[in-house]
């Protein structure tokens, strides 16, 4: 006999031992929900013993197969016989009075939330949401921007590239890595007829990954096109979204940069709402700057939120509008960003947002 070979009083021992540990069980009256899984379940006491039966010689098995049906026979019925259900409420004392359990519910994203909300903001004063593709061609991403092929502006946005066949017009298929491709997109849907009130809010994607960018992230890019439109309807509507979205008092500035899509270009700030864009904690006014309580939050008194400007006369053409005629802004920003500097909502990093850790996303 091979040594690890078990014999048919060393199997009757074993099953004897099963026995008196669910005559045990009864006593104790444990719930028939409890007894079934830990004799009968997959992995059960009985399925264990079972597996004996590959140790057992072969002249044994048969006698084997009999002793094993029985005693599962007979396990299966002391258990149904037994009275005990983990339902069974017949002892238990049920105090109707006190209160449910709530029952756990969802909510939505907070990043769906400040879309939601920057929508309806923009509508009230008559943007119409648009939404245009996230996988998209070259042309709509860059060329049509005034970014021809292999403009040095294009390393900027740090492009994820589809593998698919070339369009010779339309060029590469890219991941869109800003909200602007809705621009000259905009402009076709609506044949080149003006007035044009576009608020386009969407997924982007960029190679970049650090505690204020990640790969995929959302802006929110508004695009308004009509005769005599100029720098200062711009710098209206920032200030609008800026007391709409952050409270009364929040101011918008806006400072030169350069993108290939306006002219003139613009960076964007809002007035930090812990220093109210002073960039200091205390008002001692008179005090030497390097003796006063810095605020920490903005370090300056303002926060960045992203770009703006006036729509470059080449983008109008190539969206079928008379830049003689016509002019437009666009503004384009971090959804994210945006939302993460609202007041009380301290969350220093935007990686937080998809991290999928629901004490975090509770919160909102
Ligand atoms: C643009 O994307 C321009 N299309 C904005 C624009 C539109 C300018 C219309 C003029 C007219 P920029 O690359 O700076 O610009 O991005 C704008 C904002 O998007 C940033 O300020 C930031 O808030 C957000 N952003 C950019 N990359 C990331 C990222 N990887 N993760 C999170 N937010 C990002």
């Amino acid at each position: 006999m091979k040594a690890n070979m078990i014999t048919i009083a060393e199997l009757k021992q074993k099953i004897a031992e099963i026995k008196s540990q669910l005559e045990a069980d009864l006593i104790q009256n444990l719930a028939k929900e409890e007894l079934r899984i830990k004799f009968l379940a997959k992995k059960g006491l009985f399925n264990e013993l079972a597996k004996i039966i590959s140790q057992v010689k072969p002249s044994d098995k048969k006698e084997t197969g009999q002793l094993l049906n029985e005693v599962k026979t007979e396990i299966t019925e002391s258990i149904e016989k037994s009275t005990k259900s983990s339902s069974d409420s017949k002892n238990k004392w049920v105090d109707l009075t006190a209160p449910g359990i709530k029952p756990k519910t969802g909510h939505m994203h907070p990043v769906s939330q400040a879309m939601e909300e920057i929508t309806q903001i923009f509508e009230r004063i008559g943007f119409s949401r648009s939404r245009y593709p996230e996988v998209d061609w070259d042309w709509y991403v860059f060329e049509s921007l005034n970014m021809p092929k292999n403009h040095p502006a294009r390393d900027e946005w740090e492009t994820f590239f589809i593998d698919a066949p070339t369009d010779k017009k339309m060029g590469k298929v890219v991941l869109t890595t800003h909200t602007s491709n809705g621009q000259v997109r905009e402009m076709e849907r609506l044949e080149s007829k003006p007035p044009i009130r576009m608020i386009n809010i969407a997924r982007c994607y960029r190679r970049q990954q650090d505690a204020t960018h990640t790969q995929m992230f959302h802006q929110f890019e508004g695009l308004v096109i009509d005769k005599g439109i100029n720098i200062q309807n711009l710098k209206g509507t920032l200030d609008y979204f800026a007391e709409q979205f952050y409270g009364p008092g929040t101011k918008s500035r806006i400072r030169p940069f350069h993108f290939q899509f306006t002219e003139p270009s613009l960076e964007v700030d809002f007035s930090c709402h812990i220093c109210h864009g002073t960039g200091f904690l205390d008002d001692k006014t008179e005090t030497p700057e390097d003796q006063r309580q810095k605020c920490k939050f903005c370090k300056s008194g303002w926060h960045e939120v992203g770009g703006a400007g006036m729509v470059h006369p080449n983008v109008l053409k190539a969206g079928g509008f008379n830049p003689d005629i016509y002019t437009g802004f666009a503004f384009g920003w971090g959804v994210e960003r945006t939302y993460t500097l609202k007041e009380g909502l301290n969350i220093d990093d935007i990686r937080l947002l998809y991290s999928g850790d629901l004490r975090f996303l509770e919160q909102f």
